[in-house]
């Protein structure tokens, strides 16, 4: 895989992809519900989803697609070329506030990741990751990620994972919300990913993502030095819904070990 070439392609391809969700501001969304009512999906989810799977059997025949909307191909396994691909990554964001979603990409090689990138589409950001070969933000290389301590951090996590629930200690999660300098919850998996490499937040913990949510960002936070694991410390799942945190190298195991408590 020549992923200079890859990267060019992919650019390109994400930049169309952006233009359509900019237009599609200009006409009507048809909005639907999936798993439950809060759980969007519109159109333009789908429509995108078709548009990069349209480009990528027509010009990489040999390439798997695992993308949210279904359109791609039926996953099992990891070996050879997998394109991860969430169209927009924060749907509920794109319905409600028209800013605050994201393309999201990854490009694994039998299960490692080779290539990710982050697309904030309204602001015409683009993250991007090569594996060893450093993380962007446009054409600005990021930085690998300072020292620090959890009393001096900001934690990205969705309130909802504060609710009392069957799997976490809830006690603990309300300890680190305390011991945090502060918490933030951006709405977009992929965003989140992208701000922890820039550094604007020092962890991202989900009690469930799927593997396009995080395929991406991976490649880019790891080029930083991020840490990624389930909440068991485990490498992430890219083939199933798992746990999810990503965070600073220094604070992601007393993160796990003191405030991520299963019951
Ligand atoms: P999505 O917008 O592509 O669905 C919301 O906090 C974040 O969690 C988004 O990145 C969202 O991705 C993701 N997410 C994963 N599973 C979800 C679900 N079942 N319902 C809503 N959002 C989900
Ligand atoms: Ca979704
Ligand atoms: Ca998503
Ligand atoms: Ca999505």
């Amino acid at each position: 895989m020549d992923l200079h070439a890859m990267d060019r392609y992919i650019k390109s391809l994400i930049k169309e992809a952006g233009h359509r969700i900019r237009n599609s501001f200009l006409t009507d969304i048809t909005i639907e519900s999936k798993s439950n009512a809060n759980d969007l999906v519109t159109n333009m989810d789908k429509e995108i989803e078709q548009f990069f799977i349209g480009r990528i059997r027509r010009d990489f025949p040999g390439h798997r697609i695992f993308g949210e909307e279904g359109f791609g191909d039926d996953i099992q396994s990891s070996e050879g070329v997998i394109w991860l691909l969430d169209p927009i990554d924060g749907t509920m964001n794109f319905v409600h506030q028209k800013r605050n979603f994201a393309i999201s990409i990854g490009i694994y090689l039998d299960g490692v990741g080779k290539l990710g990138y982050i697309y904030d589409v309204v602001n015409d950001d683009l993250y991007h990751g090569v594996k060893d070969g450093g993380a962007y933000y446009n054409d600005e290389q990021m930085k690998p990620l300072l020292e620090m301590e959890i009393t001096e951090s900001i934690v990205a996590m969705n309130a909802t994972w504060t609710i009392p629930n069957r799997y976490l200690d809830n006690d603990a999660i309300i300890q680190l919300i305390r011991d945090v300098r502060g918490t933030r919850s951006y709405g977009s998996a992929a965003l989140e990913l992208a701000y922890l490499a820039s550094g604007r937040v020092d962890a991202y913990i989900s009690m469930r993502l799927s593997p396009w949510d995080i395929a991406g960002g991976m490649v880019i936070a790891q080029e930083v030095g991020a840490v990624t694991t389930n909440f068991k410390g485990d490498p992430a799942n890219l083939l199933k819904q798992d746990t999810f945190i990503a965070a600073n190298p220094a604070i992601h195991s007393e993160l796990l070990k003191k405030y991520i408590k299963f019951k």
